[in-house]
Formats: C-alpha cells, structure tokens, sequence
C-alpha cells in the first residue's frame, strides 16, 4: 500500500479538508493510475475490521494484482449507519436540482478519467480496453448524466376521489425516496452496473452502499474517490468490496436498509429474496440470469444477422446477461450461417485486452473459466457438435477461452437449457413454415430476459415481439440498450427495471396525501 492524500471539493461538510487513502500505482496502458484499496465509508477510506484483504487477480496473467479491503458485516454496519444519518441528515438539506447537479459534476470527472477507468476495468475484469471505454465506462457515464436530469422532475399527481359532501376533499400523491438502500452487482460490468443501479437510487434521493462483485471491485474504489471530488456529502455513498456471503449477505439482512438493488444469478436472488422478507421486508429488485432466445429466419439480411449473431454471443466474451444462450437458424440458411459466422471467428484476434486491436479477452476469473470448460463438455457428452472451440486458448497465459460454436443442440440437452455466461454459441435448427412450435421452443425456458429476432418480414418480426416471453426484444438488432429505456427480465430472469423512467420507480416510494376542507 502506498498513502496518497487528495483535496476534498464541493458542498459535503468537510470541502477543503484533505481525504487519504492508501492505494497502489496501476502501471499499464503507458499510465500510472492510483487506485484506492480500502473500503470507503462515511466519506473516507478505510480498513476493514480485522485488516481482512482479497487477493485481486489480473485474468490477462493470473497475476495478483493488489490486495484490497474485505468488508465483514461490522463494516456493512458502519455504512448503514453512515447512510442512515446522511439520509436523515446533510443529504435532505440538498436539494433536487442540487442533487442533479453533484450526479453532473460525478459525470463530468468520470469524463475526465474515462481513460484510467477503462485502464482499471480492462486489467481488473479482462474487459477489452476498446468496449471498456464505449461501454462499461461510457454507458456508465450516460446513466448518471441521464439519472441528473430526473432529479428535479421527479412528481407526483392530483387525484380525483369522490367527497363526503357537503365537504370538498383534495388528494394527492408525493414520491419519496425509501430510504438507505443496498446495492450487490455482479463482475461482468462492475462500473456498469454500479452505474445503473446507483444512479437512479441517487437521484431519488436516497443514500446508498455498494458491495461490488469480489472478483473486481477496483473501478468501484477509484468510482469512490471521484464521488469525494464531486462533492457528495460523506455517507451518501458508501464503497465496500467484500464476499458475498458475508458482506453481501449483511447488507440484505440488515434492519435500516430498505432497499436491494441486486443483479447476479437466480439462484442468489431467490436466496437474497428470502434474506429481505426474513428481515425487515425490504423491498427488492432482481435482475437474474438469462438464457435469450434469437431466431434467425431465411428471409433476413444474412450480413448483418451474421454480425449481429456473433455479438450476442461474443460480446464483452459471452458474459453478458443478455447474451443469446440459443440461436435458432431457419433449416434453409443453417448450413451458411454456420459457416460464415465460423470464418469471422478464425480471424477473431484474442489476446491482451489493453492491446487496442483485439477483439477478445479473458474471461473474468477462474472458477468461471473452468465452469465453461465443463459445459463444453457436458455438450460434448449429450452429444452436440462441437465444430469450434471448446476449451483454453493453446499457448497463452491467462483465462483465455476459444469462442465456441455448438450446432445440433436439442432442446433436452444441458446446453440448450442453462447459462454459460460465456463465449458459447448454441445453435440450433427450425422449420419455417412452422413459426407455432418454434415459439413454443423459444418460450420453453424459466428465464425471460431478452430476446431477438432477424427477418426482413415486419409482420413475422413483431408477431414475434408480441409472442415471446422476454422483457427485452431486439428486431434486426442485438445488444442495442440505452439508458432511456427500461431493462429487465421476466420469470425467472427477475422482476424490477434498470434504466429509464422505470428504474426510478423503484427507488421510490408513493405517499397518498387527502385533505378534506
Ligand atoms: P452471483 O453469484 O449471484 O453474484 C452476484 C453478486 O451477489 C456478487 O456481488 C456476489 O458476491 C453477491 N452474493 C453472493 N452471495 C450472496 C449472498 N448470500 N447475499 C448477498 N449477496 C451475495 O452472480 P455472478 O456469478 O457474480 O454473476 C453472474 C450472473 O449474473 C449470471 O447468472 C448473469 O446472468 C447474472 N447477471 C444478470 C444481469 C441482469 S441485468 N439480469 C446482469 C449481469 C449479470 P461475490 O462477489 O462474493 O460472489
């Protein structure tokens, strides 16, 4: 560790003071980028009680990176507190417009050192450095100057209701914040997905902590100290990296919290569900795994149904939570399709995800590596074919897995059933003239998340739309999501919308006020 001493700014109560923290130099990407690796809470960085530390690992070289602070459930503590009297306290004596303008300022630093945040995730979560800057760290900028505008327009209504005559009566509706609310993100967009969640839990006025996914917490850190220099009263937001089932499970059972934002797999989310009714009946919003369906039929634009197929897939290397888990290809065009999505892929270049020229990084962390090479094989055994890929990239260090491509998966086997969350095409084959049994199959799974159809026919697209279970359709188109627009899934891909006007909704709670006069 290394102590590294910055300048607070702006309206919290302790402007001007100086704010310490220790840290280490990330030297990559011809950079130095100091990055913080204690927890942040009350608007300071911290250790955790007891000194515990996680080992953070580069998944380009299997190398520890640093050490940083591991929260147990005595430090979650600490920051609900901190939450809970910001809340009462400094952060209800700031404005709405106020509010909206502390997310600009945060938005505007995350600008400024979009670069070493793209640096961080890149070397942190394997994410190649090029989508890193566009997507992890642009989309997240995006949500907070998109949340910022909420701010001062978040209203309530006039309601018409019947009166006791001869007296009048006047109802109306006020939407408050609910309260300290806790956040658990998981590892495949860690600034992302804090991103998403937090904006729109800040700008409705509550406070918050976070405790990101143990495998890459450092965006989050570094994400802590530029909320110091926008100006956030101390306790608003609250950093603290840790396990799930300790510090997350801490945040989900603690009494003062009102709220969970989670994103990560359904098997948690039921679990954390069951934490939030036990404790306190806190309110929650999952957002769950998925297993997506895409239909590619005959009459589409092969060029782009092939461009588009290979980034539902391959995008950010398959650990996207809308990533298609199944690909449907019309009989007639199965055996070009395959090919062509084969071609591009042998000149896929996979390697250093900092070298801006590649196309395909490592997968996150180990375990996941090797919960990918067991689902090849599982395909492999239930006797799918297995025509590219399948295993580690030969001769490179670090978790560097081929992008795999599957075909004649039927819809009992493993692989036609469960997530990857890796760079693993499934594909398999429909009859056209039979559109009711392919939805039938498309519909056929406990997730509902996303969906996505290529056809040229509007018809056939948007009888698709209306038909498929998912909370999310892509129509000649793949992965295109805004911050305007709501996300999330059905079934058991989770209830409770990210982004848009929606996402706001759940962070806010509706008191009903009736006068009579
Ligand atoms: P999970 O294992 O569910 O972990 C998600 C988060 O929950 C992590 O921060 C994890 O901590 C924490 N956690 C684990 N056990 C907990 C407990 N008992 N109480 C509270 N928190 C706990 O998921 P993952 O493996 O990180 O992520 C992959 C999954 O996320 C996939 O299924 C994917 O589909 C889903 N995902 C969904 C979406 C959307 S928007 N629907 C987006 C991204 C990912 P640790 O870091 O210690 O594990």
């Amino acid at each position: 560790g290394q102590l590294v001493r910055i300048l607070r700014q702006g309206s919290g109560g302790a402007a001007g003071q100086q704010l310490d923290f220790e840290g280490f130099t990330l030297k990559a990407n011809k950079r130095e980028i100091r990055v913080p690796t204690q927890l942040f809470i009350n608007g300071e960085f911290v250790d955790a009680e007891g000194q515990r530390t996680l080992d953070i690992v580069n998944p380009t070289d299997e190398e520890v990176l640093c050490q940083v602070a591991c929260a147990s459930s005595g430090d979650v503590d600490r920051a609900v507190q901190a939450a809970h009297s910001a809340f009462y306290g400094s952060w209800k004596q700031i404005s709405a417009r106020q509010r909206g303008q502390l997310m600009l300022n945060l938005a505007d630093l995350m600008e400024q050192h979009k670069e070493e945040l793209a640096t961080i995730e890149s070397v942190d979560s394997g994410a190649v450095y090029t989508l890193a800057l566009k997507t992890h760290v642009g989309m997240s900028i995006d949500a907070w100057r998109y949340f910022a505008g909420w701010c001062d327009k978040i209203q309530g209504s006039t309601i018409p209701v019947n009166p006791a005559r001869p007296n009048n009566v006047l109802t109306f509706t006020r939407k408050e914040p609910i309260g300290v609310c806790g956040l658990i993100t998981p590892w495949n967009y860690p600034l992302m997905m804090l991103s998403w969640k937090m904006a729109a839990c800040i700008a409705a006025g509550n406070t918050c902590l976070i405790k990101p996914a143990q495998t890459c917490p450092l965006t989050a850190l570094k994400f802590a100290e530029l909320t110091v220099l926008a100006g956030f009263p101390p306790g608003v937001i609250n950093v603290l990296p840790g396990k799930g089932s300790d510090a997350g499970q801490a945040v989900a059972d603690h009494p003062l919290v009102r709220k969970l934002g989670f994103t990560g797999s359904t098997p948690i989310g039921k679990h954390i569900m069951k934490s939030c009714a036990d404790s306190n009946l806190k309110k929650c919003s999952l957002e769950l795994g998925g297993k997506s369906p895409l239909i590619v039929f005959a009459d589409c634009d092969m060029d782009k149904a092939v461009k588009h197929g290979m980034s539902s897939v391959f995008f950010n290397k398959g650990e996207n939570c809308i990533a298609a888990g199944r690909l449907f290809v019309e009989d007639r065009i199965h055996d070009e399709f395959v090919r062509r999505v084969l071609k591009d892929l042998r000149t896929m270049t996979i390697g250093d995800p900092l070298n801006r020229s590649t196309a395909h990084g490592p997968q996150n962390h180990k375990a996941h590596f090797d919960k990918l090479l067991d689902f090849c094989q599982r395909g492999v055994a239930e006797g799918a074919t297995l025509v590219y890929g399948g295993g580690r990239v030969p001769n490179l260090k670090g978790y560097f897995f081929t992008p795999t491509v599957f075909t004649n998966v039927t819809d009992d086997m493993y692989i036609a059933q469960e997530e990857s969350f890796g760079p693993i095409m499934i594909i398999s084959k429909f009859n056209g003239s039979d559109v009711d049994s392919l939805m039938q199959r498309a519909n056929r799974t406990e997730y509902g998340l996303a969906s996505g159809v290529f056809t040229k026919d509007i018809g056939k697209a948007l009888s698709f739309a209306d038909r498929i279970e998912a909370g999310t359709v892509f129509i000649n188109v793949y992965n295109k999501t805004d911050v305007a627009a709501p996300f999330g899934g059905f079934k058991q891909s989770g209830y409770g919308k990210d982004l848009g006007q929606e996402a706001l909704n759940e962070y806010l709670k509706t008191k009903c006020v009736t006068v009579e006069y």
